[in-house]
């Protein structure tokens, strides 16, 4: 309502606000309800890595007209009429890049210090998306090394927690310690992008992508894609374990970083996609559906998340509580039983 009001005479931002709802399932209500002083540059920080991920995702391109696109995104978002309608026919969200003009005048309607971190974030990610969709630090498809996973997630997420940092900083709404502090940042990204990736698992590998390291994976069998086929459950399970274990390390950052926000309207939008992330985590936590469908945290649950993460307190005990989920699941029989216990016992040790 709030919103309604402030794009009631403004046309392109309205559209623009419209494809915030169209394309994001999960960040277009806590965008809104961001302070004035932050809303639009969010806003238009969404729609422009949206676009980038638009053509990042579509496997229809040519590669070399791919890649151009990406590396050159950061310069694109200042040619006012860019539009672009070479995606296929069936891409998730091309109608954004259809009449993307009016993200690229809504963006330089931003003051130029937003500009200046929106474009810096776009032309580090999509250098960083070229070189993977070029096979770079993969053998294969598979992406290779636990540190080539991490890169990636750093490329498509922690980057946009450094830019959303940024963004706070400059809006005067959180202090530029906040921003400073890029390990804790980048976190808060790669927890929220590895999750999604384990989730992802089925849908990727039926779109031809492969975000699992295999690193952890070929410790338990020999093809990523033996995970979802029926006997091999005892090596699926174990190799989803070693996938949550390796998220469970962002987890010290993020509530680091949370307790380091001031205004209340960043943290409702930086924690609640955060403790979504650790109930999902919960939910995936050896359940071999994961191999099998699109699992997901279920409606109510979700809006009692979302209601009650208005506070520190609220958010620690929420992550207390799928924690000791986790360790309820946990499997003596499990390779990773140990090395879980311990990541979750030095969790709650330390909150
Ligand atoms: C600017 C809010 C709060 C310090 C489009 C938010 C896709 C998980 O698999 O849509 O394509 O469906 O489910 C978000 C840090 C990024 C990281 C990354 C930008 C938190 C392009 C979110 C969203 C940093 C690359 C969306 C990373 O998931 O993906 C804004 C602080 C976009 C955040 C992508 C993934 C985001 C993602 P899929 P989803
Ligand atoms: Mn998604
Ligand atoms: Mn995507
Ligand atoms: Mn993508
Ligand atoms: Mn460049
Ligand atoms: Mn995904």
């Amino acid at each position: 309502n709030r919103n309604k009001k402030i794009i009631a005479n403004n046309p392109t931002k309205k559209k623009c606000y419209d494809f915030l709802f169209l394309t994001s399932r999960s960040f277009a209500a806590v965008i809104a309800e961001l302070d004035d002083e932050l809303r639009d540059a969010v806003c238009l920080f969404y729609l422009i890595l949206r676009g980038l991920d638009t053509i990042e995702d579509d496997m229809t391109l040519p590669l070399p007209r791919k890649t151009e696109l990406l590396r050159s995104f950061h310069k694109i978002i200042y040619q006012r009429g860019w539009n672009f309608d070479e995606n296929g026919p069936n891409e998730k969200d091309r109608v954004l890049l259809v009449d993307y003009q009016v993200v690229i005048d809504e963006f330089l309607a931003l003051k130029p210090a937003f500009q200046t971190v929106i474009a810096d974030i776009a032309h580090k990610m999509g250098d960083g998306m070229a070189d993977y969709a070029n096979g770079e630090h993969r053998v294969n498809t598979a992406i290779e090394k636990i540190s080539d996973f991490d890169l990636y997630c750093h490329y498509v997420a922690g980057l946009v927690g450094y830019g959303l940092s940024d963004l706070f900083a400059v809006s005067g709404l959180e202090s530029a310690e906040v921003a400073n502090s890029k390990k804790i940042s980048n976190s808060m990204g790669q927890f929220l992008q590895k999750t999604n990736i384990i989730r992802d698992y089925l849908e990727d590998l039926v779109d031809g992508r492969q975000f699992w390291p295999r690193e952890i994976w070929a410790n338990y069998v020999e093809d990523f894609a033996d995970l979802s086929k029926p006997g091999f459950e005892v090596k699926a399970q174990a190799c989803l374990s070693a996938m949550v274990l390796n998220v469970l390390e962002h987890v010290p950052d993020c509530l680091v970083y949370l307790s380091q926000l001031r205004n209340q309207s960043v943290f409702n939008f930086c924690a609640i996609p955060q403790v979504m992330a650790i109930a999902t985590l919960a939910l995936v936590f050896n359940n071999l559906e994961v191999y099998r469908r699109n699992v997901k945290i279920r409606k109510g649950e979700a809006v009692r998340l979302i209601l009650a993460s208005t506070n520190m307190g609220n958010v620690v005990a929420i992550f207390r509580y799928y924690l000791y989920d986790i360790s309820g699941k946990n499997d003596p029989l499990d390779p990773n039983f140990m090395k879980i216990s311990i990541a979750i016992g030095k969790i709650e040790q330390w909150i």
